[in-house]
């Protein structure tokens, strides 16, 4: 074996193109960048620069049932306080180390609060949302405003604002967070300051609208008087009733021979901030899609990672190699330039609209300021 192999340089690279002959000499180089800390491009450009995109996450599937039984468990064993701040459970991409990352850029968790539980008030550079596949009953308080959680509810926060929950029901409750923590992670930016340990008792009042929604949730208004245009959206509650018919609409629409969809039997929207009308979050996109049942999406792919959660509905959904069979709350993760594609197989009786609704997030916002954005939905191969 050669003493090269020993080194931090790669021995596989000794039949790359490129690489020079082995000989005592080089070896000695070799070692003397060791020595030094040096590494050499012509050893580690595949690496550092590769043709594509070679995501470091890998597709992966979620069941809703397990994820809400170990919740549930954690609801009855783990209180819910200063420290560990949520009672929150991240997903972990299997190939990134343990850590708490669903994809290199984001996090997704259940979080669950029990019946008259507190999660204590805090705030965070980190952006941040909340979005209910079922249930009801906490109010998130946001900058002293109680925002509602109900299913099919979309809850954009920003970072630095104030936050606690409270759960007012006589009954546990579960929803996802995502946040772009892996993503300021890598930043070394964060910042984060813990707020009151108790709301107020006005603060605990259960609005069915909070005050954000009063001023700004109505369509195509903007208040004169709203502050200025902050860093994420000031909706702080994005109502399904509205997204709902939104997607109804489109479809709807399509049938009478309009157009409307993305494609046949393919209804989008995409949350966006009333104040721009760009995303909801400067680092995260979310959208929700609704597929008609028998329809497929064309598979696609594009750079950023992506994190979907079936909201109602069935069907099938493809990831690069992976493939599963999905229902409500199952999430799944798309990683940079890993091909998804979906095809709906719901019927009515086992969903409200008959079709497959999926809640996305994603990191494009940063890859699209970046001007780091590609997408392919042409030739991709099956
Ligand atoms: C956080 O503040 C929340 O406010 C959820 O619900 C998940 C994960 C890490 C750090 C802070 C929340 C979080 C979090």
């Amino acid at each position: 074996m050669s003493e090269l192999a020993d080194g931090p340089v790669r021995l596989g690279m000794v039949d790359a193109p490129g690489q020079p002959t082995p000989s005592d000499a080089l070896a000695e180089l070799y070692r003397g960048f060791e020595r030094e800390l040096l590494v050499p491009l012509w050893t580690e450009i595949g690496d550092l620069m590769p043709a594509r995109p070679r995501s470091k996450a890998v597709p992966h599937l979620w069941r809703w049932d397990a994820l809400l039984k170990l919740a549930d468990q954690a609801g009855h064993l783990v209180p819910v306080g200063r420290g560990g701040e949520r009672r929150a459970i991240a997903l972990a991409n299997p190939s990134l180390g343990g850590r708490p990352f669903a994809t290199p850029t984001l996090w997704a968790a259940i979080q669950y609060l029990m019946p008259g539980e507190d999660a204590p008030e805090h705030r965070h550079t980190q952006h941040a949302f909340r979005f209910v596949v079922e249930g009801s009953g906490v109010w998130t308080v946001v900058g002293r405003d109680p925002v509602p959680m109900n299913r099919g509810d979309f809850l954009p926060q920003a970072g630095w604002n104030w936050h606690a929950h409270h759960n007012a029901a006589d009954h546990p409750m579960a929803w996802i967070d995502g946040l772009d923590i892996p993503f300021q992670y890598q930043t070394e930016a964060q910042f984060f300051e813990p707020g009151r340990d108790t709301i107020g008792e006005d603060e605990r009042g259960t609005p069915a609208r909070s005050r954000s929604e009063r001023l700004w949730g109505h369509p195509g208004l903007r208040p004169l008087s709203g502050p200025a245009a902050r860093s994420g959206s000031p909706l702080l509650r994005y109502a399904w009733d509205d997204t709902d018919r939104a997607l109804a609409d489109q479809l709807a629409l399509a049938e009478e021979g309009f157009p409307g969809v993305v494609e046949p039997g393919h209804a989008a929207v995409r949350y966006s901030n009333p104040a721009t009308a760009g995303d909801v979050l400067p680092t995260i996109r979310a959208e929700m899609h609704r597929i008609r049942p028998g329809s497929e999406t064309a598979p696609r792919r594009q750079t950023g990672s992506a994190v979907y959660q079936v909201f109602d509905g069935s069907g099938r959904v493809t990831v690069g190699d992976r493939s599963w069979s999905v229902g409500r709350g199952d999430l799944f993760v798309v990683p940079s330039w890993v091909a998804f594609s979906a095809v709906s197989q719901a019927s009515a009786s086992d969903s409200d609209s008959g079709a497959l609704d999926l809640f996305t997030f994603s990191d494009a916002p940063v890859f699209e300021a970046l001007g780091l954005d590609r997408t392919q939905t042409e030739g991709i191969e099956a």
